[in-house]
């Protein structure tokens, strides 16, 4: 068997035996109440409920509520989403980033065709396909529909077959063999869904339900257009991903899933998608048309686990994982820009909707960069790119800063930003729409509200920190450490 980061089902059963799932016996509704105990969940930081009795499911079909969620513990609080990518569960997220990165820059490990999986111990075709044998859940009492893809991702190939793409969108179920959702054009299931529009055809398509973990992840991943991830996910778990030919389309796809959904994506087919609670924290009342997914054949694994990701306020999965494979490819394309950057991450707490970028300050004034100069270069890097595309808010702190601490982030943006100059707006750069505080305008446009925050200090700042580690000198701190229990102070020593 696989391990964990490439076969969903030893990822549960790892979760199981390290307790950061609990196995709920008693019958669960689909109908809100399981949205209500993963909501709850991500909320208390919990382990993640796997639900093995929802109510009108077929007998022996689970749901894993929030797969990626966060924990209780400072050793086991990225720990589900360390797991997806084959970290110990203690890593932190600077070790989670630089995994990421360098395999970005490691050769693809292509994924192993293999004759048969387990991904189809089931089969249905035909009239046998019907979606409500799964228990699909209604997440929120505000959502247009119930959703069975909110952890799940498509498969689409380009015409010409050298581009495969995996991504992570939902889906909404509209009756036994359709669904529909999102598929935006700067999104790479649009992109090559219009290259199959162009020949007046549909788009040949699959969907993974219960995926191999690190696939979800980099499925979630804003890499270049053109770049297939699947080879970024061997890359990542240092052994290529096994595939399977699907029944019915000949698209591949993995062997270690819970469920595969076979079909097409219409080329002009819409239906009424949403409203749904969304990863900023907000339901709006209003759903769009979104095109239809048919689905010709379902393939399961037996006793199939369906993945839920109840979207809404931090942190769930468009945090932990969407955030985080953000930080990543975003931290690359600085990098590698030349830019002096330290670290790039996406705060769980903002939702998606800034990322902080700490700015390594030696380097910065050894090579002479300007305050003003770094701005416009980072501006540039991000707000061209795929991944920049994602995230409106950009901030700027020095690298005594710890980006993946929001209190030492708010500390910087109340002391360190000047309200006149420290902010930059950048309205004709492209940015995805669905950022809640955008103007209709701005929405339709897909431009604008987008922004640089500078919190970086001036060159003649004089202040030093007052703080345990900058206000004293390291002897003695080793001296207070030391004897910390000694004080009275019980056993924590860190
Ligand atoms: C749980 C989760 C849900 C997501 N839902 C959507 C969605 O509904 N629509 C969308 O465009 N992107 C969604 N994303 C983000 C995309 O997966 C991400 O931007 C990815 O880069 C898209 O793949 P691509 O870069 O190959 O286009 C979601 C990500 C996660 C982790
Ligand atoms: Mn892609």
């Amino acid at each position: 068997m696989p391990a964990p980061a490439l076969d969903f089902r030893a990822f549960l059963g790892k979760l199981l035996a390290d307790g950061d799932a609990v196995t709920i016996e008693q019958t669960v509704d689909p109908h809100l109440e399981v949205g209500a105990v993963t909501r709850r969940a991500y909320e208390t930081r919990a382990p993640a409920p796997l639900f093995a009795a929802p109510a009108g499911a077929a007998p022996g079909f689970r749901i894993l509520g929030a797969p990626a969620g966060l924990g209780s513990t400072p050793e086991g609080e990225y720990g589900r989403l360390a797991a997806h990518l084959g970290l110990p569960r203690s890593a932190r997220p600077r070790q989670i980033l630089e995994h990421l990165v360098r395999a970005m820059h490691a050769p693809p490990v292509e994924p192993v065709l293999v004759a048969e999986g387990p991904c189809q111990e089931e089969v249905w075709t035909g009239d046998d396909v019907d979606l409500e044998r799964f228990p699909v859940p209604l997440l929120h009492q505000e959502d247009g529909g119930r959703y069975l893809g909110t952890y799940g991702f498509h498969i689409v190939q380009s015409p010409d077959g050298t581009w495969t793409s995996w991504s992570v969108a939902r889906t909404m179920l509209r009756d036994r063999n359709t669904l529909t959702g999102p598929a935006m054009p700067q999104q790479h299931i649009g992109m090559i869904r219009e290259m199959w529009s162009r020949r007046g055809e549909h788009t040949p398509w699959a969907m993974v339900l219960g995926a191999p973990p690190a696939a979800l992840a980099a499925a979630g991943m804003p890499l270049p257009a053109q770049v297939n991830e699947d080879g970024y996910v061997g890359a990542l778990a240092g052994a290529p991903v096994e595939v399977v030919p699907a029944h019915t389309n000949g698209l591949h796809v993995p062997a270690h899933a819970e469920i595969v959904l076979e079909g097409y994506l219409s080329r002009d087919e819409t239906a009424g998608e949403g409203p749904m609670g969304e990863y900023h924290g907000y339901a709006f009342p209003e759903g769009k048309q979104q095109p239809v997914f048919h689905v010709e054949a379902v393939t399961h694994r037996r006793d199939p686990v369906l993945p839920v990701c109840a979207a809404g306020v931090p942190p769930e999965e468009n945090h932990t994982i969407w955030g985080t494979m953000i930080s990543a490819s975003a931290l690359d394309l600085l990098r590698s820009a030349g830019l002096p950057v330290d670290l790039a991450w996406c705060s769980y707490e903002a939702a998606t909707c800034w990322i902080v970028v700490s700015v390594d300050r030696a380097r910065r004034t050894a090579e002479g960069w300007s305050e003003a100069r770094l701005v416009e270069a980072v501006a540039d890097v991000l707000f061209s790119s795929h991944a920049g595309w994602l995230v409106p808010k950009v901030i700027l702190v020095d690298d005594d800063i710890d980006v993946t601490d929001i209190g030492q982030v708010a500390w910087a943006l109340a002391t360190r930003c000047h309200p006149g100059t420290g902010h930059h707006s950048f309205p004709q750069a492209p940015g995805i729409p669905m950022v809640p505080y955008l103007t209709p305008e701005e929405a339709r446009a897909a431009r604008g509200g987008k922004s640089v925050t500078s919190c970086l200090l001036p060159e003649d700042f004089r202040g030093t920190t007052a703080s345990f580690r900058g206000s004293y000198p390291e002897q003695l701190q080793q001296h207070v450490l030391a004897n910390w229990s000694r004080y009275g102070y019980g056993g924590a020593t860190a």
